[in-house]
C-alpha cells in the first residue's frame, strides 16, 4: 500500500515484523545504507561543480580507470557500516579481498555481510548521466564469534535476505527488497528524507525496450545476434525500441517501470560476460524477480548459481518474464 508520506525509516519500521530474521538488526543496516545514499548522493550532485571526478589515476581490482568519486563512495559505504558495528564482513567492487570487521570477536553478534557495487557505471559520472549504488545482504554462515570467510560471501543468490539498489538520477531513489515484494522510495534532496514513491512494484510481464551494448554485435554469440534480429523485425509489436545508458542499474530501472530485455553476453574482452554475479547480477536479479521478471545467465537462473569467486563475471540477461522466455527459445 503506497503512502507517499511515509518515510523509508518509517516503512522500516512498520514492515520489520514481516521480515523472518532479527528484524533490528536489518532494519538499522538499512538504515545505515540509507545514511550513506544520501552522503554519496550530496556528492555525486555536486561532482560537476569541485574536482572530486575524473580519474584518480589508480586502478581499481577489476584494473578499470578509477574515478574519484568511486573511492569516496567506497569509503563512504565501508565507513557507514563499521562505524555503525552493524555487519561483521563486506566485499566491494573496489575491495580486492573481503573486509572481516571484528568478526572473531566474542562480543560480535552482528550476523550479516554486506557486498556492494559502490558506484555502478563510473564512466558515466563525468558526462553527467546516471550512476547507482548495488547491495546485497546475507545472514553469514560460519558461527557468531568466528573469523568471516570466503564462503559467507559465496552463497547463491537464492539466500539473499535483502537487496537493492540507489540510482543517482534526475532524482534519487533507493529501492530494495528482503523477499516480501520491492518497493521504492524517492530523495527529498531540500530536506534529506527518502519518501515512499513506488509501492510494490511489478515488473511489466511484457515490453518493448531491449537494452544491449550493439558495438559488441559482431562478438555476440549467434543466439544472441538472432534475437537482436527478431526484437528488430517488422512484426506484431516490434520492431522493439533499444535503449542502452550503460549504467546497469539505470537500464534495468527503466525496464522494470516500462517493461523491457536487458542483455550483456559473453564478449571477446569478457568471455564470461562483464558483470559480476556477487554485487551486481545477485541483487538485481533478487529485484527482479521480487517484482515479477525473470534473470538468467543463458543456462540457469541467475539466483541459483554457485559462486565460485568474489569478483567472478557472468553473462547476464534479465527483465520482463515474457521477454525472457522469448528469448530463451532463441538458446
Ligand atoms: P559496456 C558500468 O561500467 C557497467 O559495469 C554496468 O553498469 C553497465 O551495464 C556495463 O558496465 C556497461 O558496459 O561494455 O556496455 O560499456
Amino acid at each position: 500500500m503506497l503512502n507517499k508520506n511515509q518515510t523509508l525509516g518509517e516503512f522500516i519500521i512498520k514492515n520489520q515484523t514481516s521480515f523472518k530474521y532479527s528484524s533490528g538488526e536489518l532494519s538499522s543496516l538499512i538504515n545505515s545504507i540509507r545514511l550513506a545514499a544520501k552522503v554519496v548522493n550530496h556528492e555525486v550532485n555536486k561532482a560537476g561543480l569541485v574536482d572530486i571526478i575524473g580519474p584518480t589515476g589508480d586502478k581499481n581490482i577489476q584494473s578499470e580507470k578509477q574515478q574519484k568519486l568511486d573511492v569516496y563512495a567506497n569509503e563512504k559505504f565501508i565507513n557507514t557500516l563499521v562505524n555503525r558495528n552493524i555487519v561483521c564482513g563486506i566485499a566491494s567492487e573496489e575491495e580486492q579481498a573481503f573486509i572481516s570487521i571484528n568478526s572473531n570477536d566474542k562480543n560480535n553478534q552482528n550476523k550479516y555481510v554486506v557486498l556492494i557495487d559502490p558506484l555502478d557505471g563510473s564512466s558515466n559520472i563525468d558526462v553527467n548521466v546516471s550512476v547507482g549504488t548495488i547491495f546485497s545482504i546475507y545472514r553469514r554462515k560460519s558461527k557468531i564469534g568466528t573469523e568471516v570467510s570466503i564462503d559467507d560471501f559465496l552463497q547463491s543468490g537464492r539466500h539473499q535476505v535483502a537487496a537493492g539498489y540507489i540510482i543517482y538520477g534526475t532524482s534519487t531513489m533507493l529501492f530494495y527488497t528482503t523477499g516480501n515484494g520491492v518497493n521504492g522510495f524517492t530523495l527529498n534532496p531540500a530536506i534529506g528524507t527518502f519518501y515512499h514513491s513506488h509501492a510494490n512494484i511489478q515488473f511489466p510481464k511484457h515490453g518493448n525496450i531491449y537494452s544491449i551494448n550493439e558495438g559488441n554485435y559482431l562478438q555476440f554469440p549467434d543466439f544472441v545476434k538472432n534475437y537482436i534480429k527478431f526484437c528488430q523485425e517488422e512484426e506484431g509489436d516490434r520492431p522493439y525500441t533499444s535503449r542502452y545508458i550503460g549504467s546497469l542499474v539505470s537500464d534495468f530501472h527503466r525496464n522494470m517501470i516500462k517493461g523491457g530485455i536487458f542483455l550483456y553476453p559473453p564478449t571477446a574482452k569478457n568471455p564470461k560476460g562483464k558483470l559480476r554475479l556477487l554485487y551486481e547480477c545477485n541483487p538485481i536479479a533478487f529485484i527482479c524477480e521480487q517484482a515479477g521478471g525473470l534473470a538468467i545467465n543463458g543456462e540457469k537462473n541467475i539466483l541459483d548459481i554457485q559462486p565460485k569467486e568474489l569478483h567472478q563475471r557472468i553473462p547476464f540477461y534479465c527483465g520482463s518474464e515474457e521477454m525472457i522466455q522469448q528469448f530463451q527459445k532463441f538458446i
